[in-house]
């Protein structure tokens, strides 16, 4: 099998810590393009410099020029900016869209058979932006949002429970945005549902769901907690690492079920629009959504997650993108 190759349009926090990843296992051959000179041949090269130490043996490449992502079977899009500390991420839209635009032209004519995955924000925004133009079959364009948001509530129902995180199970559906839906009835750990656990913790079910809802508000908020304390930008280990897995997901044709955000057409009641669901993802990119009932409240937080989605996708034609 030859080695895939795996371009990361945006050199910058994400786009440095993907390449690395990308490398470390041994993914494919990686290119980190950016607009500023010389900075991804930098990092390309400080990457590959750890390839005796780490035992990696792919090729790395900085460029600043589109040419150089030719024949990529996979493409990621970073590029674009983070927020700041008070910023929600729809702020970003205006700067943002323009950068998508020119990005997802130049993917169009320099990488037309590849799969995507957007990670820059507004996500949900971006994402369909990058379909529109690029007129890629919506297999093979789908944004990150939904890994990382499930890791976190994971993480907090670890922290609260005191058991390994590997062993919690918890999804995160909708926008990636404050109207995202953590999904409280299915968190469990190795099965046995996380209310139950935080019930007997307690002994008091309102205790626990208080505690509960606690967690699933810190999920929300939790990329603007660490905006808020790095001040200069927002989180990228973590979304690196979200992005890896479904490129691994993708590369190695694994058909792992994971939370992204892929085009919907009549899944979740949902038709033409972008939003973050489970999904199997495979050599082919996005396979197949994975559906399954939603109770009533749930419903109603996905309607909501939606129409914030709805919104800033309309807020963003009314710009003229
Ligand atoms: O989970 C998720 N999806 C996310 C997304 C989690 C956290 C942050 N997320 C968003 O990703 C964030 O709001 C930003 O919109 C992107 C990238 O975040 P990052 O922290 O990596 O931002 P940086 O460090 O500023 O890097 C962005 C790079 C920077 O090097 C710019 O020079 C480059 O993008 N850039 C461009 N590259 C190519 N082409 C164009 N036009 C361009 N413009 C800027």
């Amino acid at each position: 099998m030859s080695r895939k190759k795996i371009s990361i349009i945006g050199g910058g926090q994400i786009g440095g810590v993907l390449a690395s990843l990308i490398a470390s296992r041994q993914l494919g051959d990686a290119v980190l393009f950016d607009i500023i000179d010389d900075m991804p041949q930098g990092k390309a090269l400080d990457i590959a410099e750890a390839s005796r130490i780490d035992k990696f043996d792919v090729s790395l490449k900085g460029a600043n020029d589109y040419k150089d992502i030719a024949g990529s079977d996979i493409v990621i899009v970073t590029a674009g900016l983070p927020r700041k500390p008070g910023m929600s991420r729809d702020d970003l839209l205006t700067t943002n869209a323009k950068i998508m635009q020119s990005v997802a032209e130049n993917v169009k004519k320099h990488a037309p058979n590849s799969i995507a995955i957007i990670i820059s924000n507004p996500l949900d925004a971006m994402v369909t932006l990058f379909k529109k133009i690029t007129g890629f079959p919506t297999n093979r364009v789908l944004g990150q949002a939904g890994i990382l948001d499930s890791s976190r509530f994971s993480t907090f129902i670890a922290w609260e429970l005191g058991v390994s995180v590997k062993d919690v199970n918890a999804m995160v559906l909708g926008g990636h945005g404050d109207t995202m839906v953590p999904i409280v009835r299915y968190a469990n750990v190795n099965g046995i549902p996380a209310m139950e656990l935080l019930e007997r913790k307690y002994n008091d079910k309102a205790k626990a769901a208080e505690v509960m809802k606690a967690m699933v508000d810190r999920t929300k908020m939790a990329g603007g907690e660490i905006v808020k304390l790095l001040k200069t930008g927002s989180a990228f280990y973590s979304p690196a690492s979200a992005t890896t897995s479904m490129v691994e997901s993708i590369v190695y044709d694994e058909k792992r079920v994971l939370p992204v955000c892929a085009y919907l057409n009549g899944e979740f009641g949902v038709k033409g629009y972008y939003v973050g669901v489970p999904a199997v993802l495979g050599a082919n990119g996005v396979e197949k959504i994975i559906e399954f009932a939603l109770d009533k409240d749930e419903k109603a937080l996905l309607d909501n997650s939606v129409k914030a989605v709805t919104n800033l996708v309309t807020d963003m034609e009314r710009l003229g993108f």
